[in-house]
């Protein structure tokens, strides 16, 4: 993913990253770098443009070049516009409440990924708790409805569809009542798409949009076809109206041109991006974590900084000997948690650790469990805590009593908490330095250990 532009970026910003100083020169320098990155990319000539000025002006202002570390200002000033770019903050489905039938409208040229990513959607959907329903409403291919019936089997999800119909309108209302019968709250409409932009198209889907009134008008679009991705959406936002854009192919997508232009040129959010070809690869687009993705070094720096805050230096190094002894106890991993609670959200520690930024996504993490471990260490003593093997079957329903679970998962945390020292041990001998071992424990807590 990106991986191209990824390259090219993190050589530009490698050449400035550790001076102790830096020119007008160096700057000028590292953005033509840039430029040539982002045009390589297939980024839009009017998004590079803003991109470089924007970037110049700020990088020379006294802030960096006077700073104590330039290098690592810099950076972060590529790395903000390049966030600002891709849309600054994620974007939530507007959709209404449960005791109302929310409408998503999935548009999009033929191929773009119109029917996987309304099935991906829907088991997203399903997964927050909601009653997705499927609407075929691709009537032009009697084989697109039958790809849309599979994913709902595949998926569990229900797929309304009429052989033979005509009228996707029809098609709409009749699955609006089935909706409503059958307690359904979502309802996402797979719709028509052709090779290309053209009128009948646009009047069959301005049509169903005035009949459906979508809550969402999402654009499909394909990653890989670049500026085409941009100038499509242009199109069907002009024509028809969108809230957002899902940006499909994205794993296949090496240079990232229609994830950095989309936002700028059309005005439109993007939503989500589809990583492969199963129900599962879709992702919210998280635009800090791309950037970081294409800086290609992820912010170590600011996690640093931010652990900083809350343990201390003397803390982290204690820490880093326990695990080098492997004496780790249940009781640090107490700390630990309770820490990581304090440091803010767990994605934007996950996303600022080299490597690990938009592999692992903070809904993969499951926040129940961390709280119920949490209970399960807060309800042993601190005797038990300072050495788990006196944990006995005895203790073992007296913990599970006293934090609400069950024998079975203090026994999981017990066997998980083995398996976490041993790691830490390996882990601790490929870095001497504590600060690192920082980023190992959030990595670890980010891959599901804790
Ligand atoms: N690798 C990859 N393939 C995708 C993705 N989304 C869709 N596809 C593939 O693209 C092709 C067209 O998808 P489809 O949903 O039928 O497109 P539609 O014509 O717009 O409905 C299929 O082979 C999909 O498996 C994605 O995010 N990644
Ligand atoms: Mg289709």
């Amino acid at each position: 993913m990106l991986d191209k532009l990824t390259q090219k970026v993190s050589d530009a910003l490698r050449a400035v990253a550790g001076k102790a100083t830096i020119t007008e020169k160096n700057i000028d320098e590292a953005v033509d770098a840039i430029k040539m990155a982002l045009l390589e990319a297939d980024v839009n000539l009017r998004v590079v443009r803003r991109f470089v000025n924007s970037t110049i002006e700020e990088a020379k202002g006294e802030k960096v070049l006077r700073s104590v570390d330039p290098g690592q200002q810099f950076i972060k000033i590529v790395h903000d516009k390049l966030v600002s770019f891709l849309g600054d903050t994620k974007q939530d489905l507007e959709l209404k409440g449960p005791d109302t039938i929310s409408t998503i409208l999935m548009l999009g040229l033929q191929g773009s990924g119109k029917t996987t990513s309304s099935a991906k959607l829907a088991l997203r959907l399903k997964k927050e708790g909601r009653k997705p329903m499927l609407v075929a409403c691709d009537l032009v291919r009697p084989a697109a409805m039958e790809q849309l019936a599979v994913l709902g089997t595949q998926i569990g999800v229900p797929v309304f569809k009429e052989d033979g119909a005509k009228d996707s309108v029809k098609v709409y209302r009749d699955a609006s009542s089935w909706a409503q019968k059958n307690m359904i709250d979502t309802m996402i409409i797979d719709t028509t798409g052709r090779l290309q932009i053209d009128e009948p198209m646009m009047a069959e889907l301005s049509r169903l949009k005035d009949a459906a009134r979508p809550d969402e008008l999402l654009l499909v679009a394909d990653s890989m076809t670049g500026q085409s991705a941009v100038d499509i959406a242009k199109t069907f936002d002009e024509k028809i109206g969108l809230t957002g854009v899902v940006l499909t192919k994205f794993d296949s997508d090496t240079r990232g041109g229609a994830a950095l232009s989309l936002k700028t040129i059309t005005g439109k959010p993007l939503k989500f991006v589809g990583t492969g070809e199963k129900p599962e690869d879709f992702e919210p687009f998280y635009p800090d974590r791309i950037a970081g993705r294409i800086l290609g070094m992820g912010d170590v720096v600011s996690l640093v900084e931010k652990a900083q805050e809350v343990y201390d230096q003397k803390e982290a190094e204690e820490l880093q000997k326990k695990m080098e002894k492997e004496n780790f106890t249940l009781e640090d991993w107490l700390n630990q948690l309770k820490s990581v609670k304090k440091m803010g959200s767990l994605q934007s520690m996950i996303d600022m650790i080299p490597g690990m930024a938009g592999q692992v996504n903070e809904e993969d993490i499951d926040k129940a469990e961390l709280k119920s471990q949490e209970a399960i260490l807060s309800s042993m003593t601190k005797k038990e805590r300072a050495n788990h093997l006196i944990i006995g079957p005895s203790r073992r329903s007296r913990i599970a009593r006293g934090s609400g679970t069950s024998v079975a998962e203090v026994a999981r945390l017990l066997k998980r908490f083995e398996k976490m020292r041993t790691m830490m041990k390996k882990m601790s001998k490929m870095s001497k330095n504590p600060k690192s071992a920082q980023s190992m424990m959030a990595r670890m807590q980010g891959g599901g250990f804790f």
